[in-house]
């Protein structure tokens, strides 16, 4: 007999909230507190905020007897990263007006605010809707920002994939109006047409749901990190459909082996017309096996691997109109931007501007916000938390050029500093165990340092640290990864494949800044004298025996997915 379990506290207050709705509206009136009902905390969420509290200011505030310092975070749904220059000057303009005068690209192509009192979250969200921007479906248990490959350089194939990843993002929104009425102000309509979620249901998602579209060989998207991937099949030009990808995931708890990062397994191909047929098929899939009683156990990755592959990939084709097909196989080359200047094939120019982990302010936000008065070509934000400038007619060039140099924004980082990436973390990630976005910086600049003395100073090697388990930097993809702990330490993980397609594995529990040097000084070493002809830093610790068997105390193999218990040979 099937065990009954309960439901979680979160299916509940989905249920119960009368499509998003809950007590949000009235919470936002109440002037006592900076905060708003516990329920409504989870419900902000599908709207795309989230209450924080400024974790510098909580110890002081709590000597004092203070409530909290309470803030939100809003992010905004951008599919594909792609902004008009006038949607990137009203953003601008809300965090400078609204949040804490900062913008943070995120490594879903979109943009964080931080730092908005309670007061302050209508008009923010107001001023952005004033641009068509919204946060529908930013955060919850949704499709979350559907990201794709920028390329724009690439006209053809980046209008695809961008195309692609828009109409997904327009097919799975929610349809429920409560984002228009509570942040917008619009009427309901009295004795109106019923709502429905005829994609989600009144529960929506068991948990949240990501969606990537790539184009081989550009793997900026990290296609193997998503709950599902699009991957574009290129024949003479032309995308011919594209193979998919599923059960992704990132996210697991130190301590807790049953949860754990997994690389998406490959689970067919589907022409181009099916792909949205194909997205929501997977969504239902999830929707109706994911596991609702336990938030642990609840992402696509785990219902895979309950199921079994061959069942899921069944599963989904029981749903579709067209079975998916074979898979037809593809090539990545790197998960990183492709930074600096190109021309396409109609004479316009591209820029890939490095933004150190995303954060924009400052002199960088005036440059930024000048280029962007000049209303040429479009913003493009990366998974890489960088930015590209697109469209950019040969006669305005050199003026934003010149911009560029002006303000700051034309930095030409070394190889790892490239491919360093870092989740927010501290002072407004609730969850953090440790620093990341206001540390990996001077880790980089110490360890690029022993890059230099052995002659790898310009070499593409990712990096990526989050302040905890979750891997919101994507952690457990990157040839060096850092996983937070505890203040200060930090799990080494070694061995991810450069382009994208392979996991990390643990090489060292709890270590701190010198460690980390001490750690990966030999290894920069022996990769200098070592490798074979283009082996990258992932596939050379691994072949030569680098990664550790067992760390102390701990098994090898804990946290990873068990379909990954052994490594692919290299
Ligand atoms: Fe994330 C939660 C920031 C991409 C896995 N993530 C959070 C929260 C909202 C903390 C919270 O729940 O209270 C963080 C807000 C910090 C802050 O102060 O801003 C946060 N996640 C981010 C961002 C901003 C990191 C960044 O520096 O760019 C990224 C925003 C993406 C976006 O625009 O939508 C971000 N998060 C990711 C990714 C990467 C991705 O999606 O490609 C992952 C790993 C992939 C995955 O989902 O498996 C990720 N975030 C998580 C998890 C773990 C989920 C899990 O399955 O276990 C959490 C915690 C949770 O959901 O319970 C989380
Ligand atoms: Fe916060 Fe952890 Fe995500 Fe970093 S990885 S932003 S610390 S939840």
């Amino acid at each position: 007999m099937n065990e009954i379990r309960p439901l979680s506290a979160n299916e509940r207050i989905k249920s119960a909230s009368n499509f998003l709705r809950g007590t949000i509206a009235e919470g936002l009136t109440i002037p006592e507190t900076g905060a708003i009902a516990d329920d409504d905390q989870q419900l902000t969420k599908f709207h795309g905020i989230y209450l924080q509290d400024d974790r510098d200011l909580r110890a002081e505030r709590g000597r004092q007897r203070m409530e909290k310092a309470f803030i939100f975070m809003a992010r905004m749904r951008v599919p594909s990263g792609v902004l008009t220059p006038a949607q990137y000057l009203a953003a601008d303009k809300m965090a400078r007006e609204r949040g804490n005068a900062t913008l943070r690209f995120t490594t879903r192509q979109t943009i964080q605010f931080h730092g908005i009192v309670k007061s302050n979250l209508r008009p923010l969200i107001q001023g952005l809707h004033a641009e068509m921007l919204d946060t529908i479906a930013a955060c919850g248990d949704v499709n979350r920002n559907v990201c794709a490959a920028v390329v724009p350089w690439l006209r053809t194939g980046h209008a695809a994939v961008t195309k692609l990843a828009e109409d997904i993002a327009n097919h799975l929104l929610p349809k429920s109006r409560a984002w228009h009425e509570i942040w917008i102000g619009e009427e309901r309509v009295a004795g109106g047409v019923e709502e429905d979620e005829p994609i989600y249901g009144r529960t929506y998602m068991p948990r949240k749901f990501k969606i990537g579209v790539a184009l081989p060989p550009h793997n900026d998207v990290d296609a193997f990190a998503q709950d599902l991937s699009f991957v574009a099949i290129e024949k003479r030009g032309k995308i011919v459909g594209y193979d998919v990808i599923a059960g992704g995931g990132m996210g697991m708890t130190h301590g807790e082996p049953e949860t754990y990062p997994r690389a998406g397994s490959v689970i067919g191909f589907c022409k181009p017309e099916h792909a949205v047929e194909v997205a929501e098929k997977v969504v239902t899939m999830q929707r109706d096996h994911g596991d609702r009683s336990n938030r642990k156990q609840a992402r696509l990755k785990y219902t895979i691997d309950r199921m079994g592959l061959d069942a899921f990939i069944a599963g989904v084709n029981e749903r579709l109109s067209v079975k998916l097909e074979k898979a037809k196989g593809f090539t990545f080359a790197s998960t990183g931007d492709r930074l600096g200047w190109a021309q396409d094939d109609t004479g316009l120019h591209h820029i890939t501007l490095f933004v150190e982990n995303g954060r924009i302010g400052g002199k960088a936000g005036d440059g930024l916000r000048e280029i962007a008065a000049l209303n040429v070509g479009r913003f493009i934000i990366t998974a890489n938390q960088n930015l590209a400038l697109a469209d950019i007619p040969a006669k305005q060039k050199s003026k934003i050029a010149a911009l560029l140099k002006e303000y700051g924004l034309d930095g030409k980082p070394k190889g790892l500093r490239r491919n360093a990436v870092a989740c927010v973390a501290l002072p407004t990630c609730g969850l953090a165990l440790a620093e990341s976005e206001r540390y990996l910086p001077s880790l980089v600049t110490k360890l690029e340092a022993e890059l230099d003395a052995v002659g790898l100073a310009e070499d593409e090697i990712t990096i990526r640290m989050t302040g905890c388990p979750n891997g919101c930097a994507r952690p457990y993809m990157a040839e060096i990864g850092l996983v937070g702990r505890s203040p200060g330490l930090y799990n080494l993980y070694l061995g991810g494949a450069h382009d994208g397609t392979r996991l990390s594995k643990l090489h060292a529990i709890d270590v701190d800044d010198e460690a980390i040097v001490a750690a990966l000084k030999p290894l920069f070493g022996a990769y200098a004298t070592d490798r074979k002809k283009n082996e990258s830093f992932g596939d050379f610790v691994i072949r030569a025996g680098i990664v550790a068997r067992t760390v102390a105390g701990l098994d090898f193999h804990e946290n990873l997915a068990p379909a990954l218990t052994f490594w692919p040979e290299i």
